[in-house]
Formats: C-alpha cells, structure tokens, sequence
C-alpha cells in the first residue's frame, strides 16, 4: 500500500471512528422513542452524516474500495446498534413510567359500592307472577302506547259508552293512548291464539288519577282461561286459592257484584288490610261480544278474565297507607323492603 493511501485510509478511519462515537453518544443521550428514528436518520440516512463518506469511496481504486467499505460498514453496524438498544430502553422506560403512574396499592381497603334492591312493587309482582304461571297460566306481552280499539272498542267499550269515563285517559296524538288496563292484552292474545288460551300479562297501565290507593301509573296483570266449560265457579275458586297462597287462609277476602263492559256477570275482589277493606282486582266471565269480537264463537267456549292491581297487593303485603310511598324514590322507605 502507497503511503498516499495509508494516510486516505488513516484519515477515513478518523472520521469514521469520530463519527461512531458522536452517534453513540447521541443515541445515549435520547430521552424518547419518538426521537430515535430522526437521529438514526442524521447519521444513517441518505442526506445523513455518512453519506459524504460513501462519496469518498468512488474516489478511490478499486483495490481500495473493499478495506474502506468494510471500515464503514462495521461503523454503521456499530451505529445502527446502538440506535437499536436506545429504542429498546426507551420502550422499557415508557412502560416502566406508565407503570409507576398507574401503581395500585392493594393494601388499600376497597371502596364500598351501594347496591341496589328489588322494588317492593317489582318484588309482588315476580311473586304473583311465580304463583299464577304455577296454576297453568303462560305469559303474555302486550304494547304500553295502545290504540282505542285495543283498550276500548275491541272490550265492549264504543266511544258512545259512558264506562269510557270510569277510567280517566291519557291520550297521544294521532289516536293513540296510554293503556288504562293490561285488557287489550287479552283481545291480542285471542286474535293470535285458538282457544284454549291460559295467560296472563303483567305490565304497567296509565290513568289520569292520584290519591292514596291511585297513582297515575301502576301495575296490573291481567289474567284470561277461555275453554269449552270454564265457569264462574272456576273463576272464584282460582282467585280464592290464589289469594289464600299470597296471604294465608285466614285472611278475610270478599266478592262483590260489580260492572266491566267486557265481562257479564262481574265481580270486584277486596282484601282486609285489617283496617278497612282493598279493592284488589276486577274480574268476571267474558261477555259474548269480546268473544265474537276475536272470531271466538261464544256457543263453543266461554271464560274469566281478571285484572290484579299490584301495587295495591304490595300495600297490603307490606301494610303500606299510602300508594304514593312507593314512587317517591325515597331510599329510606325502599331500604326497609330490601332483601338482600
Ligand atoms: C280494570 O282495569 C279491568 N280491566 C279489570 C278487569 C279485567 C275486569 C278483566 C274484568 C276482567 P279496574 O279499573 O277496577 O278494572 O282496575 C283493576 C284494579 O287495578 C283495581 O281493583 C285496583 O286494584 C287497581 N287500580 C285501579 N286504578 C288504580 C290506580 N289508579 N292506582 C293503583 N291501582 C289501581
């Protein structure tokens, strides 16, 4: 080797080490890993510090070429490794410090979260619903925004009839209403069913009423049996045994004649809450013209029908006065009926 060349070797050797060293340092003086590749980029890169050093090289012999290639190649694999293990720590140390942040100290007591319990009301209507879906009687679902031909005109209740009053209703636009009773149910349920049908439908109704044993929304479930023999008889023995199993036997409960436009005859059950009387529910055989009005030929089969007030059976149960207790929201008077 020329002494020429010794010396351009030499000298490229020393840019090549000086070179080295800067990018080491510089890659261990990164901070971050969004950092590494524009500092890998100002030594590795096409317009990066080594590019004029790859120039150099055309400058020399062929013979020349492959010892100082090697010399740069080793830099920058020496380079491209040291940029490799900044990206490694800095990825370490990201995590280590989000780590940190989210430390949790579980010797730390845990917070107590309030739980919840089961309304009083939700808690008689499983209750009821339990009792009746054991006798024989299937669910049924039905709409809460129903049409008056549903709530009324299909149950024997024409817009001329004066028993349209008995029930103070909401109305929606465009012929709509809120259900006044979970009736309509029924008249669904024999539309889409050939008797015999066995059903009951629990839901909420709506009605324009409020004072201790009214509120403006509360609960019923409806119960229909339709068959070729059913009789009143079956319909007082069904909800006597039912209202036995809810409150014992020797809860006094009375019959009374009463009047629905759906059923003929009808009765009214009350309850003795041990002050006074409850009306609990209405109930009756279902009058031939609801029949005929679902395609049902009243010489063929014949029913009962019933509709429970819940929310009355509630106050009972948990010798509640007044309805209004039950939808004021107030935890101190629902924490009492909690059960678990
Ligand atoms: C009806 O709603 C009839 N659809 C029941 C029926 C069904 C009769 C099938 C015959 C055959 P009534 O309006 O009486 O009937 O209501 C039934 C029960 O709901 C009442 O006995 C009472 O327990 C309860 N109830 C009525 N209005 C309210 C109210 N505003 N707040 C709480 N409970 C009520």
């Amino acid at each position: 080797m020329s002494e020429a060349l010794d010396s351009l070797q030499s000298q490229l050797q020393a840019q090549i080490d000086a070179l080295r060293v800067e990018a080491v340092a510089a890659a261990e003086a990164l901070e971050r890993e969004s950092d590494v590749p524009t500092a890998r980029a100002r030594f590795l890169g096409k317009k990066g510090a080594f590019a004029p050093l790859m120039q150099s090289l055309g400058r020399l012999t062929p013979a020349e070429r492959p010892a100082a290639g090697a010399l740069i190649n080793v830099a920058r694999d020496a380079i491209e490794a040291a940029f490799d293990a900044a990206r490694e720590r800095l990825v370490e140390k990201a995590l280590q410090s989000a780590l940190d942040r989210g430390r949790v100290d579980v010797t730390l007591p845990g917070r107590t979260v309030a739980m919840g319990a089961t309304h009083p009301v939700q808690q008689v209507m499983d209750d009821l619903v339990d009792l009746l879906c054991a006798f024989g009687f299937e669910l049924e679902d039905g709409p809460e925004v129903e049409t008056e031909t549903y709530n009324f005109d299909l149950l024997n209740m024409p817009a001329s009839h004066p028993a349209r009053d008995m029930q103070d209703t909401f109305y929606l636009q465009g012929g709509l209403l809120l259900r006044t009773q979970t009736s309509p149910v029924q008249i669904r349920t024999m539309q889409a069913q050939k008797p015999p049908v066995r059903m009951i439908a629990p839901g909420k109704v709506f009605r324009c009423d409020a004072d201790t044993t009214h509120s403006p929304v509360f609960h019923q479930i409806e119960g229909l049996w339709i068959d070729k023999d059913v009789t009143m008889a079956d319909l007082k023995g069904t909800l006597t045994h039912f209202l036995r199993m809810l409150y014992g036997p020797d809860r006094p409960v009375r019959f009374r004649p009463s009047f629905f436009p759906f059923t003929e005859p009808s009765v009214e059950l009350d309850v003795w809450t041990g002050t006074r009387w409850m009306e609990v529910l209405g109930a009756g055989m279902v009058h031939p013209q609801v029949l005929r009005n679902v395609g049902y030929d009243p010489d063929e089969v014949q029913g009962f029908a019933f509709g429970l007030g819940v929310d009355r059976l509630a106050m009972i149960r948990y010798g509640i006065t007044d309805i209004r207790y039950l939808w004021e929201n107030d935890a101190r008077f629902l924490r009492q009926f909690a059960t678990r």
